[in-house]
């Protein structure tokens, strides 16, 4: 079967209503035109992000009854750190209570103000680039080109390009890299995987270099179930045998476990570094909580730990992974552009081709989701100016290569005939694609604009 279907059947349903397009475009204009500002009963299916939008099973409900909300020493934590070591492998694991935390807590660990320190990374997500560059750090992103090229089909557009990271260590120096990352997959890049050839040449020539590496761990399922697909010498391999490889190569990790915990909030930092993980635990303490909580509850760590077993399950990442390819193939057929391959956790559509008549400057992926909004009730993330346009020192605006609007499926959650209504919604769009203009901004804020931001649309 070409799109496995579900290995689940529902047994909570939570209603969602539809809104008419009048009411619609009343609330996009209250919300300054920016879908972060809409009501979520607002929306009729909402796309906005895999994050912390998965529908927990029975196993994880279950297991929050059993949720030892002792202030040390939970039970609960016991369970979740048995199962980082048995997938990640790393001896020290701290909770947070979502991934940014955990990215705080190291670079601001490992970053020092003013010295001009660089981190390498395929592509830094938005949090992750923030989360450096607040702490005086450089993010630099290392990707393939090919990954630029949005209709060139590669298995693993999400790769580093290895001789762009050996050159930044030439002309840097490895005393001013603290670490190197690789971000699986990658997210802000198309959700496109990273093969373990990448992620062990990565190690290798980081490691030869001194620089600890790290990976960003969101959608290391999706990923490995990628490499067994798409790389040879590991398709008889089990997603819990590609996960241990993969994260043997590194020094750490960083995870929201809003993606591939199946939790609507949790996250962790994990190492086999004792002195960084001795200051990132004080340093937790400070910000978080104890370090066998982390700001999280005993019983979301208990959904966590659950959740981490189930995510590994091959049926399981069969369909996720198909019900977005589905949706993609439904777009590619009529001709919409979209980013190919089909990444793993979203499609993203190419909002430069989609909307050729409006340049970056007037934010064509911002004028893409009020119009996915407006005529269907689908909330769509820009990925593109206005999350990642940024001004040198000489004021000249300096904008992303891609113009991305990301469809992310929240995992379990929406069936198969609501995705045939975003492809159909979407198709109608492209077909009136002309009549769909730019947008200036009226209101940002100076570090991750797009949340706050209030646009205004163009005469
Ligand atoms: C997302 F519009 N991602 O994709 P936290 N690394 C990576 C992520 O994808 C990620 C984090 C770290 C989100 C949520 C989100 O502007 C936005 O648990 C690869 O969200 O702190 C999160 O994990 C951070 C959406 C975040 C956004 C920022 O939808």
């Amino acid at each position: 079967m070409k799109y496995p279907p579900e290995p689940f059947r529902i047994k909570t349903v939570e209603a969602i209503s539809r809104t008419t397009e009048w009411e619609r475009l009343s609330t996009i204009q209250d919300a300054g035109f920016n879908v972060f500002n809409i009501p979520a009963e607002k929306i009729y299916i909402d796309l906005l992000t895999d994050s912390g939008t998965s529908a927990m099973s029975d196993n994880q409900w279950a297991g929050m009854m059993i949720g030892d909300e002792s202030y040390a020493g939970s039970k609960n934590y016991f369970r979740f750190e048995a199962m980082i070591h048995r997938i990640f492998g790393f001896k020290y694991v701290i909770p947070t209570h979502q991934g940014r935390v955990a990215e705080n807590l190291l670079f601001s660990t490992i970053l020092k103000a003013g010295a001009g320190q660089v981190i390498p990374n395929n592509n830094h997500f938005d949090t992750t680039r923030a989360n450096v560059e607040y702490n005086g750090g450089i993010a630099e992103d290392l990707v393939v080109d090919i990954a630029k090229d949005t209709q060139a089909l590669a298995d693993f557009k999400g790769n580093i390009d290895l001789d762009k990271l050996e050159r930044l260590v030439q002309k840097v120096g490895a005393e001013n890299i603290p670490i190197g990352m690789l971000t699986i997959t990658n997210n802000s890049g198309g959700g496109q995987p990273v093969s373990m050839e990448n992620i062990r040449k990565t190690s290798e020539l980081l490691h030869q270099h001194g620089i600890p590496f790290f990976i960003d761990a969101c959608r290391f399922a999706e990923n490995a179930y990628f490499i067994k697909k798409r790389e040879s010498g590991y398709g008889e391999k089990n997603i819990l045998e590609i996960a241990n490889e993969m994260f043997s190569y590194a020094d750490g990790c960083t995870m929201s476990a809003k993606k591939d915990g199946l939790v609507n909030m949790g996250g962790f930092f994990a190492t086999n570094n004792k002195d960084l993980a001795e200051q990132i635990t004080n340093r937790l303490i400070l910000i978080e909580g104890f370090p066998t909580y982390g700001g999280l509850a005993g019983r979301d760590l208990e959904a966590i730990a659950r959740g981490l077993e189930e995510v590994l399950h091959e049926d399981y990442l069969a369909y996720r992974i198909s019900q977005v390819e589905e949706l993609g193939d439904r777009l590619i057929a009529a001709g919409v552009p979209i980013l190919r391959p089909t990444g793993g956790h979203a499609v993203y559509l190419d909002a430069k081709n989609f909307l050729p008549h409006v340049p970056q400057s007037q934010f064509p992926g911002i004028a893409l989701t009020v119009a996915l909004y407006t005529h269907a009730g689908i909330r769509a993330v820009e990925i593109g100016s206005l999350m990642f346009a940024h001004q040198d020192e000489k004021g000249n605006t300096h904008y992303p290569d891609l113009e991305l609007v990301r469809l992310a499926i929240p995992r379990r959650v929406y069936t198969n005939s609501q995705m045939e209504y975003v492809a159909e919604n979407i198709i109608e769009l492209f077909q009136d694609r002309e009549n769909i203009g730019g947008y200036e901004i009226e209101y940002e804020a100076s570090v991750l604009r797009h949340f706050t931001a209030r646009m205004k649309p163009l005469k």
